[in-house]
């Protein structure tokens, strides 16, 4: 299967399973599914129910997961709708998370801290890679360190999705190191 197709699929459906479900008369659950047949069928980007199992499993950032019988599917993070509750239970974090962003937005998050802006978490990264792939969407990246255990330690609560992205409300600035 074309990448570009793949890349095509995957967009479109991050757009549908995230943010606007309604573009294509979609329903999810409230726990974010939606059903695999629902979706081939009012889909505007033409594709097989193999070729959607293939995007799901081949995925660089297994965005998307199954049901076990594969009639179902769910984006794993990254959602705006705050009518999905993913039900993810909380869990200890490594004391360190980090966070890619770029240097115009630093005076700001000095002041307030890492914001959900958009979406319905703070999205973290166990690694610096990461963190720097992910602000290299916007520009050259600038890497901060998140003292993750402290703010578990002082009650704030982290959640990991399925595919290994770390998740919390805000990140006040007393829990950011800017010299990463
Ligand atoms: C910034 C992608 C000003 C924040 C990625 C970021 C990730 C502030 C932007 C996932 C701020 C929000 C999420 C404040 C935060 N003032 N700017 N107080 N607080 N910001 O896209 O973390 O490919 O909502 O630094 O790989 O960039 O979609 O969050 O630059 O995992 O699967 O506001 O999206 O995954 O941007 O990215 P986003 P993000 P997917």
């Amino acid at each position: 299967m074309e990448e570009q197709l793949k890349k095509r699929i995957s967009k479109f459906l991050s757009l549908i399973l995230r943010h606007q479900p309604e573009k294509i008369g979609l329903t999810l659950d409230e726990n974010g599914w939606a059903e695999v047949d629902d979706i081939l069928e009012k889909s505007k980007v033409s594709f097989t129910y193999e070729e959607l199992v293939e995007v799901v499993k081949t995925n660089d950032k297994q965005r998307f997961a199954l049901n076990d019988d594969r009639t179902k599917i769910r984006a794993n993070q990254g959602h705006s709708l705050n009518t999905v509750d993913l039900d993810l239970q909380p869990e200890i974090p490594p004391a360190f998370l980090y966070h890619g962003t770029v240097a115009k937005f630093i005076p700001e998050i000095r002041l307030q801290g890492l914001k959900k802006m958009s979406r319905q978490h703070v999205h973290l990264s166990v690694d610096r890679d990461t963190a720097a792939k992910v602000g290299s969407r916007r520009g050259k990246p600038v890497i901060l360190s998140i003292r993750a255990l402290d703010m578990h330690n002082n009650g704030h609560r982290f959640y990991k999705s399925e595919n290994g992205v770390w998740l919390t409300d805000k990140v006040i600035p007393a829990f950011i190191n800017f010299k990463a």
